[in-house]
């Protein structure tokens, strides 16, 4: 059989140089990572060749003896991982996964407590032009206007007066650590379900550096792909109580084919994720965001709740008299990637918001520590000043691409 490169030169060559783009270019999407080759090489195995609906041991396809091992690997180090009880690792994506949870667990119109967009939520959390605000009626909690953060009596508030089916807890934005434990509580007075999304700080719980929502919570879903290190993919992890309903919500409920391929590299990354070395990666990510806080605060940037206990922060960029698109813009010129973030209370649209997102798990990945997470704050806020000045903003591209030389990703 022909290679890659022999078969489609074109597509190889675009691969080549989205690959240089990587290697010098600084990733600060907060929801990106870059995973090990050994996951690379699982996703782009044989095992892309199978269908295995059902689950292990129960399958609607033959020939699924390997894949059976496979997926039973994965399901096991996930559990050790997380310390679930049961889990299902079809899942194809986040939006699915959660989609999967609602049909298992709800019925069209029933009420759901989730955290507004744009104060840090998701869209898959009731968003009105998202299925899930369509489907299901979403009540949104927010944050404070002053703090920034989630004030729990007014959760419990919104909780008492609405009387929710579920109450989901979880989010994309949002740079402070949720109470889980006030949050069941919440649940328990009203008998709601408890869910949380945790795709965005699955690998700092993972690696044992916050709280984990799982020993609380009934349903806990998550994407593999972000801090986790995986596959671009996601699970659903529950009680034992829910396990049959979860799994019929996946499949036949939302999906057919489970990916093999990628349930193998998921598998590879639990793997990765349980050794001791993972504990000291998710140290670092939120070292490395602590101290990109704290000097983009010094140089006067607002930072939404004035810090950060995880991976990630969203600048508010008002009183620098640009917008969170204009950041962006400017970043990338000088090969810096971020995401234009909605603020909370935001005037501006969603498309060209005021705020920027920036995280620091890729950063932390390819070895970036403390210094040069301070250092890339200094070339945020010098990008930013000079965004009008081609001439400086090609001096800075040259900055960035010395510091990814000195710390060389899949180059090594
Ligand atoms: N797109 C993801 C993020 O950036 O947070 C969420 O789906």
């Amino acid at each position: 059989m022909m290679t890659l490169k022999q078969e489609d030169p074109q597509i190889a060559s675009l691969i080549d140089e989205e690959a240089e783009r990587q290697e010098y270019g600084i990733e600060l999407i907060a929801s990106e990572n870059y995973t090990s080759k050994a996951v690379m090489e699982a996703m782009g195995s044989v095992l892309t060749n199978k269908y295995s609906e059902g689950t292990v041991g129960k399958r609607y396809y033959g020939g699924n003896e390997v894949i059976d091992k496979i997926e039973q690997l994965a399901i096991d180090r996930c559990k050790q991982l997380f310390g679930c009880e049961h889990v299902n690792v079809q899942a194809l994506s986040g939006s699915p996964a959660n989609a999967a949870v609602y049909l298992a667990v709800l019925k069209l119109g029933d009420k759901v407590l989730g955290l507004k967009l744009d104060h840090g939520g998701h869209l898959s959390h009731g968003h009105p032009v998202n299925f899930s605000g369509m489907l299901y009626n979403f009540v949104q909690y927010e944050v404070e206007k002053e703090t920034g953060r989630i004030d729990m009596d007014k959760v419990r508030e919104v909780a008492l007066r609405e009387k929710p089916k579920m109450i989901l807890a979880g989010f994309s934005a949002y740079s402070r650590n949720l109470d889980w434990k006030r949050f069941k509580e919440i649940a328990d007075e009203v008998g709601a379900i408890t869910m949380a999304d945790i795709s965005h700080i699955a690998g700092l719980i993972a690696g044992k550096v916050i709280d984990s929502p799982v020993p609380y919570f009934d349903i806990v879903t998550t994407t593999t792909h972000k801090t986790l290190r995986g596959p671009r993919g996601a699970i659903i992890m529950c009680k034992e109580k829910f396990a049959k309903q979860i799994d019929k919500g996946l499949f036949p409920g939302m999906q057919g084919g489970p990916h093999d391929h990628i349930n193998a590299a998921k598998a590879v990354a639990f793997g990765e994720a349980l050794k001791p070395e993972f504990h000291v990666y998710a140290q670092n990510v939120i070292k490395n965001a602590q101290a990109m806080a704290a000097e983009l605060m010094k140089r006067g940037y607002k930072i939404i709740s004035d810090g950060t206990d995880n991976h990630l922060m969203v600048v508010d960029l008002t009183s620098k008299g640009l917008s969170g698109k204009e950041a962006e813009r400017a970043l990338d010129k000088v090969g810096i990637s971020t995401s234009a973030s909605t603020i909370p209370f935001d005037t501006r649209k969603p498309f060209d918001p005021s705020g920027l997102r920036i995280g620091t798990p890729a950063i932390t990945t390819r070895g970036f520590n403390e210094a040069d997470s301070v250092y890339v704050a200094d070339v945020i806020d010098r990008t930013i000043q000079a965004r009008n000045d081609d001439v400086r903003l090609k001096a800075i591209r040259q900055e960035i691409i010395e510091l990814c030389k000195k710390h060389p990703l899949y180059k090594k």
